[in-house]
């Protein structure tokens, strides 16, 4: 296939002014009218008209009412000879029930659904499909009326009734014009919360979650998510709702999260239904982010689109910048935030830095892509919000918002790129670093790969000062050997030895500055020296992770001790931890000790001791720190990775804090279990989270000494329990240690809530994601995968079982026999003919082969090649593999 690049951009040669789509709804045979208005666009370079589609019966097409001559090219559309404006016709016919590729108009339990993000519409009918062409929509869905009592669609309900034979209609007329992957249709038998709101603004909107009837007890978190997403985007951005009417409608068949349709966006049930006997605090935490997500697309988004798909993470960095910052505003204080800042960094660097160092690796705004799906990424929502969050830190808070309000009156109602809305931010800043740095700013835009960034520091003490050395650099990634110095905001603290924070006085600046100080960093090697420093400081760099960058700085034990149990910035206390775990972990790696010789070393220990032990400290902010570096983070730091060695070292260190810090496990277990009437408040999750990490050691000390109180305890914990929270962090205790009562335990779970899917993907996902012991996990996966609840058509499903095990369970995928490999190369394969972008997703597990120890090195190459080889694959799984074996 081939690639599509960015430098070929031109305008589309066409207009399409409206749009009057007519359905004619059957699960079999939907009937397709499209009406459309089209003018060409006297500033493009001209040509025939040529519509895209995909797996649609063409029946007829008109040109003003007669009959057209076309052709079909590459599987577009193409006529020619046209007026300069006219009124085309187009009549098709799809199959929804056979759409296993969830693109475009499906069903799933006798609901039609659409998904039109990127590419799906043309597989509802022909049309300019790209987003720079946005059109205003009518549309008329008819079905039977016992089957589709309900038939949504985007904007407003202008006109509904019965027709003959049992069926009726509804028309929705949306009052935005739109690109055609913003669309939505929805049909079936479903039941809405409601609920009406005056904004700010004075003006009445009606908000619906819509769900299956049994499912209405699910909706509460959902519809009060989206009530605190309209109020904050109207108070902090000044960005009201535009509509009269916002419709959720959750999905359990979907391939992506959400969905942000004008006005209908569509959901995986995943993201919007929770009690607290089904959801844990993870969940609704999920929930309030995707739903505030999708609704602020409404504006970063919706009002402005993208004008390419390469610009995607103008409004994907934009928006998860967006909800980041609603869920921190949601903390009631600063602990509650730092924690978030924490969770974000963490999901960065476990999985955006692997994507930007492996096969994968692609800038913000892309250059070329073969199949747009695969472009859906950390690096382009992720990687994208943290641009975002630089830009703020460098003009300020208020001059962001500035930002963003001149953004959108610039360009309301447009398709626009990353460099629009990176003028708008320094244009409405004109003083700042980023209006005077703005071209190497958006360097972070088109180059690939994680910058480097080492730093050195010296005392002088007859000078008294300290001076700070930073060299960037960035490794080459695929296309681009050599990259230019990127602009890097560094906040800074400098801490005394007792851990006080020092005045910051930069040599030949009158200015002094107590706390943070940010350092914008613009060359590849820069250094900073600070005057009036009575002692060799500690230096606390990158505060609050202020640039996504992997920073090196030699810091000794006691520094990072130091920093640890003074730093004012909760994130760099939290990473002075991770630096100490991880130096351990790297040394017994490197050791080639005895498997159970003890890796962490008795400072380590006691600080944990003292961090647990601390009445200050939230208990939110106690699990992060005590939770070591995942494996996946580890094997980012060797240049040859032996997943087996990593997870043996891991697991040595899991069971050394376990026995180690026995007595303090069961005072914070007894301090924190009991949270009272469930609330999913961060203070309350934490408790339950230190609770449940606290419950897991235990367990797992029980595993080393015998002891059958805690397993036991932990039991009547999971059988008690009055929330999913504390009763699937029971249950997983059970099964991480390996006890005997995990069995019993799991049975009794699938017994309670064999009706609640999203319950039984946890029951599946923790069995696939269970520490392995002997080998012991691939056989459970596949007598899984043969369980009667099993599906591989369902996304969830399939990913609660394959990707539990083959994407975050490296200790049991990387076998030294290869059958992980194996079952990894069957599953993409089968799963490729069913539903191409969830394979192409779970292609991506072996991105980063080539750093592998043999033998599995050889074995995972062998693996990908022999799915490459595999006759029909789609484009979306080939371009994976393909990149994977360049
Ligand atoms: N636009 C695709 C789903 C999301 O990012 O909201
Ligand atoms: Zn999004």
């Amino acid at each position: 296939p081939l690639a599509i690049r960015r430098e070929d951009y031109v305008a589309p040669a066409w207009w399409i002014d409206t749009v009057d789509l007519t359905f004619d709804l059957d699960p079999a045979k939907t009937r397709v009218l499209n009406r459309m208005r089209l003018r060409r666009n006297p500033d493009s370079v001209g040509g025939p008209l040529r519509l895209d589609g995909d797996e649609l019966n063409l029946a007829r097409v008109l040109v003003d009412g007669q009959g057209a001559s076309f052709r079909m090219e590459a599987g577009q559309l193409v006529i020619d000879n046209l007026p300069e404006s006219f009124e085309l016709e187009i009549f098709t016919t799809c199959c929804p029930v056979k759409n296993t590729k969830l693109m475009g108009l499906f069903v799933s339990e006798n609901t039609f659904f659409t998904q039109c993000e990127a590419e799906g519409f043309r597989r509802i009918t022909y049309f300019l499909d790209r987003p720079d062409v946005m059109a205003s929509y009518t549309v008329t869905l008819r079905a039977d009326k016992t089957a589709y009592p309900v038939l949504l669609s985007n904007g407003n309900l202008v006109d509904s009734g019965d027709l003959p034979e049992g069926r009726h209609f509804a028309k929705w007329v949306d009052p935005f014009r739109k690109p055609s992957y913003l669309f939505a249709l929805v049909a079936g038998k479903l039941v809405a919360r409601e609920q009406r709101i005056t904004t700010r603004a004075g003006r009445d909107h009606l908000l619906q979650v819509y769900v299956r009837a049994g499912d209405l007890d699910k909706t509460e978190h959902a519809m009060n998510s989206l009530i605190n997403s309209v109020l904050w985007d109207e108070a902090r951005f000044g960005l009201p709702l535009d509509l009269d009417r916002f419709m959720i409608v959750a999905t359990s068949d979907f391939n992506m999260g959400a969905m942000e349709n004008k006005g209908l966006n569509i959901f995986n049930t995943k993201y919007v239904l929770a009690n607290q006997a089904t959801a844990t605090d993870a969940d609704y935490s999920n929930i309030e982010s995707v739903v505030g997500h999708e609704y602020f697309h409404n504006w970063s988004g919706d009002r402005v689109t993208c004008r390419d798909w390469f610009q995607l993470s103008l409004k994907e960095g934009l928006t998860v910048f967006r909800d980041q910052e609603f869920s921190m505003d949601l903390c009631a204080d600063a602990s509650a935030r730092a924690v978030k800042r924490i969770e974000d960094v963490r999901v960065l660097r476990t999985a955006q830095f692997p994507e930007d160092a492996g096969p994968m690796a692609h800038p913000v705004r892309p250059d070329s892509y073969i199949e747009i799906s695969n472009f859906y990424t950390v690096t382009i929502y992720e990687k994208g919000a943290e641009v975002v969050r630089m830009m703020q830190t460098l003009v300020g808070r208020k001059g962001f918002e500035a930002g963003i309000t001149l953004y959108f009156k610039r360009h309301d109602g447009q398709a626009v790129t990353c460099d629009d809305f990176a003028q708008a931010i320094a244009d409405a800043n004109l003083d700042s670093d980023l209006s005077r740095l703005l071209p190497q700013f958006k360097r972070w835009y088109s180059q690939a790969g994680t910058p480097r960034l080492a730093a050195h520091g010296h005392y002088d003490a007859d000078a008294r000062t300290y001076t700070l050395r930073f060299e960037q650099t960035c490794a080459p990634t695929p296309g681009q050997p050599l990259k230019l110095p990127f602009v890097i905001p560094v906040n800074l603290g400098l801490l005394d030895a007792s851990g006080r924070e020092l005045p910051l006085q930069l040599d030949g600046a009158a200015d002094v500055v107590r706390g943070t100080r940010t350092l914008v960093l613009t060359e590849s090697a820069q250094q900073f020296t600070f005057v009036g420093v009575d002692a060799e400081p500690v230096p606390s760099i990158l505060r609050g992770f202020s640039a996504p960058v992997i920073l090196d700085f030699d810091y000794s034990d006691a520094q990072l001790l130091t920093l640890l149990a003074n730093d004012p910035d909760p994130f760099n206390r939290w990473e002075a931890g991770q630096r100490l775990a991880l130096r351990s972990a790297l040394k017994a790696i490197d050791d080639s000790a005895a498997p159970d010789a003890p890796v962490l070393d008795t400072a380590y220990i006691d600080a944990m001791a003292a961090v647990l032990r601390n009445p200050t400290l939230d208990a939110a902010f106690k699990e992060l720190v005590l939770t070591l570096p995942s494996e996946t983070y580890i094997a980012e730091q060797l240049p040859v990775v032996d997943p087996q060695r990593i997870h043996a070292v891991r697991e040595a260190m899991r069971a050394q804090l376990a026995t180690a810090l026995f007595a303090q496990w069961e005072a914070a277990y007894d301090e924190n279990h009991d949270t009272g009437a469930y609330t999913p408040d961060p203070r309350s999750s934490g408790r339950r989270a230190l609770a449940g990490m606290a419950l897991t050691f235990l367990c797992l000390a029980a595993r080393a000494s015998g002891d059958t109180v805690w397993p036991g305890k932990t039991l009547q914990r999971f059988k008690d329990a009055g929330n999913m929270t504390d009763r699937f962090n029971a249950l997983s205790a059970l099964v991480a240690s390996g006890h005997s009562l995990a069995a019993p335990a799991l049975a009794r779970f699938h017994a309670i809530f064999k009706d609640e899917a999203l319950v039984i993907d946890k029951w599946f996902s923790l069995q696939a994601g269970s520490p392995d012991r002997g080998g012991d996990v691939l056989p459970l996966v596949k007598q899984l995968m043969k369980h009667p609840d099993f599906s591989l058509k369902n996304p969830n499903r399939a990913r609660s079982v394959i990707f539990s095990y083959c994407s975050a369970n490296p200790g049991a995928f990387h076998r030294p026999d290869a059958a992980g490999y194996v079952f990894w190369s069957e599953r993409v394969c089968e799963l490729d003919a069913i539903n191409p972008q969830v394979a192409a997703r779970l292609a991506r597990s072996l991105d980063r082969w080539s750093k592998l120890a043999e033998p599995y090195r050889s074995a995972a190459r062998e693996a990908i090649a022999r799915v490459a080889a595999k006759p029909d694959l789609s484009k979306d799984t080939q371009e994976v593999v393909n990149r994977a074996l360049a």
